[in-house]
C-alpha cells in the first residue's frame, strides 16, 4: 500500500494560503495577513460559543435594544465583544463600525492602518432555533494620516475602497469566506484541529440560477418593478428560498445561483440591510465571483455613504438575475416619468 495513503495531506490552513497570496495584497507588509488571522481567531472563538449557547447561559436576548432599534441578542453582544477585542489586540485597526455600537469605536491603535466595518453576529434572532447565522466584515485603508484616532472619512469611504472583504458563516459547517481583490476563496473550520482549511478554493457564482430571496410577506409594499420581477420567477418556476439569515441566503446564491433582495418596503423604506457592513462586503465578494450587486440602478459599491448605520436596498446575486431585476425596476420608472409627463 503506498504509505501516503496512510496519512493523506490534512490541505491548506488559511494561514499558510495568507502567506502564499500576501504578494496579492495592495499593501504586502504583512499587517492584513495579521488583520486576517485576527478576524480568523474571533470566529473561532465565537464559533465554540455559538455551539454550546444552548448548554450554558447566553442563548436568548440580552435585555438591550441596538442602535438599529432591534433587540440585542446575548450572542450579539458576545461576538461584538470577541471581535472588537481581536481587532484591537492585532493592532492593525485604529477604528471599528459595528453594527451593534451607535458610535465609531477608536481602538487606540492610532497607528492602525485599517478600519473594519462588522456585523458581528447577523441573523441572530435564528441562533435560539438552530438556523445558521453569521458575521460579515469590510476591511478598509485609513485615509487619514497615521498617528491619531481614526476620522469619520476614514469611516465613510465607497465600498470601491473595500482592501478585502468576508463572512463566516456558522452553519452545518463553520465557513470563512474572504476576497482581497484576486478572487474569493472558502475556507472550512476542522474544530478538533482548530483550524480554517481550504475547502472552496476560486469561488465562481453561476451567471444565472433559478432561486429567488425576498420576504414575500412585504409582498404588498413592493414596488411595481420588485413585484413584477418576484412575478416572473413565479411564472419561470423559481424556487423561492429564504432563511431570514443574509450570510446563509447569500452563501447557498453564491455556490448555487440565484438572487437575494431586500427591497424597500412600507417597514424599511430604504430597505432593512446596512451599506457599510451588509451590502458591501457582500457586494465586493459577489462581484469578485462574478455576480453583481446593486440596490436597483446604482452598483452598490459606488454608493456614497453619509452615515455609517446607513440602510439600503439590495439586489445581489448571479449577474443575469440582478440585470433582469434592474430591467424591470427601470421599466416601472420608465412607466411613472410617463404618468408624471402624461
Ligand atoms: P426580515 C437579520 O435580522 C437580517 O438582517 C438578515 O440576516 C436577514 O436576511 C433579514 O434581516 C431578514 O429580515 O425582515 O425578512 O425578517
Amino acid at each position: 500500500m503506498d504509505h501516503n495513503k496512510l496519512a493523506l495531506p490534512v490541505g491548506t490552513t488559511l494561514d499558510r494560503f495568507i502567506m502564499r497570496k500576501q504578494e496579492d495584497f495592495p499593501y504586502a507588509t504583512g499587517e492584513l495577513s495579521q488583520l486576517l488571522r485576527d478576524i480568523a481567531l474571533a470566529a473561532k472563538i465565537v464559533n465554540r460559543e455559538i455551539n454550546r449557547s444552548g448548554l450554558i447561559d447566553i442563548a436568548g436576548a440580552y435585555g438591550n435594544r441596538n442602535v438599529q432599534g432591534e433587540d440585542q441578542q446575548k450572542l450579539d453582544v458576545i461576538a461584538n465583544i470577541r471581535f472588537i477585542r481581536a481587532l484591537r489586540n492585532g493592532g492593525e485597526v485604529c477604528t471599528i463600525i459595528s453594527e451593534e455600537d451607535a458610535d465609531i469605536i477608536q481602538t487606540g491603535n492610532n497607528q492602525g492602518k485599517y478600519v473594519v466595518a462588522i456585523d458581528p453576529l447577523d441573523g441572530s434572532s435564528n441562533i435560539d432555533v438552530n438556523v445558521s447565522i453569521g458575521t460579515i466584515f469590510s476591511i478598509y485603508r485609513r485615509i487619514s494620516p497615521t498617528g491619531r484616532e481614526g476620522s469619520s472619512a476614514d469611516c465613510l469611504q465607497p465600498g470601491t475602497h473595500q482592501v478585502a472583504a468576508g463572512y463566516v458563516i456558522y452553519g452545518s459547517s463553520t465557513m470563512l469566506v474572504y476576497t482581497t481583490g484576486n478572487g474569493v476563496n472558502g475556507f472550512t473550520y476542522e474544530p478538533s484541529l482548530g483550524e480554517f482549511f481550504l475547502s472552496h478554493p476560486d469561488i465562481q457564482t453561476p451567471k444565472t440560477g433559478k432561486v429567488y430571496s425576498i420576504n414575500e410577506g412585504s409582498a404588498e409594499s413592493f414596488s411595481p418593478g420588485v413585484a413584477a420581477f418576484v412575478q416572473h420567477c413565479k411564472s419561470e418556476k423559481f424556487s423561492a428560498r429564504y432563511i431570514g439569515s443574509l450570510v446563509a441566503d447569500f452563501h447557498r446564491n453564491l455556490l448555487k445561483g440565484g438572487i437575494y433582495i431586500y427591497p424597500a418596503t412600507a417597514k424599511d423604506p430604504s430597505g432593512k440591510l446596512r451599506l457599510m457592513y451588509e451590502c458591501n462586503p457582500l457586494a465586493f465578494i459577489v462581484e469578485q465571483a462574478g455576480g453583481k450587486s446593486s440596490n436597483g440602478q446604482l452598483r452598490t459599491l459606488e454608493i456614497e455613504p453619509k452615515t455609517c448605520h446607513e440602510r439600503c436596498p439590495v439586489f445581489i446575486g448571479s449577474k443575469e438575475l440582478v440585470e433582469q431585476a434592474e430591467a424591470f425596476l427601470a421599466q416601472e420608472k420608465e412607466a411613472a416619468e410617463a404618468t408624471a409627463t402624461a
